[in-house]
């Protein structure tokens, strides 16, 4: 089976995920290569009815019921898209993944990390990225981001943004610690910097990795 890349995305709310991946995604494909660009929560049609329930601000969710809905969209992703993208040679990039969970749930919610580590197996396969890129700023640019964006679109916060500031301090630790036990996965780029620095500094990462895998 042809193996292709897989790189995910990750970090806080509001530190420019979507906004790199789709810059990436847009780099690779106009290099001629085959590129999946996808997201969590969501990715597949299960996965967007998922989400819509997951990040809706009236839905009172129970935290046991949050992990196991967010698992089952993972599981949706992977079989539906994200192995089938990788047997055919691409490159896979998703906004989000299990480090969120690990982040959200785990350091933020406090479910057991452990418990967390063997649900998110069960629910992706096993398929770990090849690399992961942490986009890290302090939680009030990521928030102040957000709300700006929230305030143009004239809609309210989602469950999450609309959450304190100690819980996005809580899952902005929970990705450090992440990259701190992986080095060799995960790399953490400042994205106080500016839109453009950050995707250099992206693009360089997966330069490297491209070259080192041959490809
Ligand atoms: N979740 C998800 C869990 O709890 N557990 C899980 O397992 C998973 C998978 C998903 C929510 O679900 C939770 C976490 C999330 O709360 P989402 O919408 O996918 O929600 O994720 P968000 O982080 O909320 O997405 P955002 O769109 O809000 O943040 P991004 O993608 O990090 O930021 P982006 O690129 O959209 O940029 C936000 C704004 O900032 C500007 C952009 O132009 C945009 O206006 N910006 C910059 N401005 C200045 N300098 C830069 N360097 C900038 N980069 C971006």
């Amino acid at each position: 089976m042809s193996r292709g890349v897989f790189i995910t995305i990750e970090g806080i709310e509001g530190s420019g995920k979507s906004t790199q991946a789709r810059l990436l995604a847009e780099a690779l494909r106009a290099e001629g290569r085959q590129v999946t660009l996808t997201r969590e929560p969501g990715g597949t049609r299960v996965g967007e009815a998922i989400r819509a329930l997951f990040l809706d601000p009236a839905t009172a969710l129970d935290p046991v019921a949050e992990v196991m809905l967010v698992l089952a969209d993972r599981a949706q992703h992977v079989r539906e898209k994200l192995a089938p993208a990788l047997a055919a040679g691409a490159v896979a990039i998703s906004d989000r993944y299990g480090d969120s969970t690990v982040a959200y749930q785990g350091y933020g919610r406090g479910f057991d990390l452990k418990l967390l580590g063997e649900l998110n197996r069960l629910a992706s396969s096993g398929i770990a990225p090849d690399l992961t890129i942490l986009l890290d700023c302090p939680v009030e640019t990521g928030l102040s981001r957000t709300r700006e964006r929230a305030k143009g679109a004239l809609r309210e916060p989602d469950r999450f943004e609309g959450e304190t500031l100690e819980f996005h301090r809580r899952v902005r630790e929970g990705f450090r610690m992440i990259a701190a036990a992986e080095p060799g996965r995960v790399t953490v780029v400042d994205s106080t910097a500016s839109l453009e620095s950050v995707q250099r500094e992206v693009r360089r990462l997966v330069e490297e990795l491209l070259s080192r895998r041959c490809l």
